[in-house]
């Protein structure tokens, strides 16, 4: 008797990450997935994010978290869209996740969607969910020998920003062995150093949010 092996269950997902990609294409929409390890600050960053830019566009968010709806708590308070998954032990978001998390959205009436992948800095980046960009955030706190160690997350990601750049005086990292491991590991790789805490190095990242915005038009 021949037994049915399923080959690749990312492929399977890639089929779904398809469908909600061309589902975003037809709202015109950016998506970006926000990816670290746990506490590196994603969830901060998009607070200044929202504050930042939630008067030029139209905002949603998909929270990613194991348990709890802390996080987005949290992003409710600035007045978006948000929804929580809880994925009650798995380590990443994938493609079926967020099919069902969009049922909860209108999307012809968002101009951004943003999905905070769960913490950890592994498996997220092996799941696409449909994103036009992979985001991913390292805090200088984390150390300076990330990349080389962890590196599918530097390689799929489209930007690297390097996070709590205010608490550098407090401990050994290097901000320049970071940028250099990371640009060998992803030559494309763009790379903002910022603190959310003293929003140090922000505008540039969100400049290159509005740039990338399709429904977004200066004047
Ligand atoms: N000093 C300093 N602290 C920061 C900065 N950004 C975030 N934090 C703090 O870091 C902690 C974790 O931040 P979060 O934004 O919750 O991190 P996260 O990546 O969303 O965490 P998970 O969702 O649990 O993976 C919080 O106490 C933040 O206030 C920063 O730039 N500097
Ligand atoms: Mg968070």
């Amino acid at each position: 008797m021949k037994i049915p092996v399923i080959r690749n269950i990312l492929e399977a997902n890639d089929q779904l990450a398809a469908e909600n990609k061309s589902l975003f294409k037809q709202n015109n929409l950016l998506v970006l997935n926000l990816m670290s390890s746990p506490g590196a600050g994603k969830t901060t960053l998009l607070e200044r994010t929202i504050d930042a830019l939630k008067d030029k566009i139209r905002i949603g968010v998909i929270e990613g978290d194991i348990q709890t709806t802390f996080d987005a708590e949290r992003i409710a308070k600035k007045g978006v869209a948000t929804v929580q998954i809880n994925t009650d032990g798995a380590c990443h978001l994938d493609g079926k996740m967020i099919r069902y998390a969009l049922k909860e959205f209108d999307l012809s009436s968002l101009d951004l969607l943003v999905v905070e992948n769960v913490g950890n800095l592994v498996c997220p980046a092996e799941f696409e969910v449909g994103e036009d960009y992979k985001i991913m955030i390292l805090s200088v706190t984390e150390g300076d020998d990330k990349p080389p160690k962890y590196p599918l997350m530097f390689s799929k990601s489209s930007v690297l920003l390097i996070n709590k750049i205010d608490l550098l005086p407090y401990i050994d990292a290097s901000v320049e062995k970071i940028r250099r491991a990371s640009v060998e590991i992803n030559p494309n790789l763009e790379i903002f150093e910022v603190s959310c805490r003293t929003q140090t190095g922000l505008d540039s990242w969100f400049n290159w949010i509005l740039q990338r915005v399709p429904k977004y038009k200066t004047g």
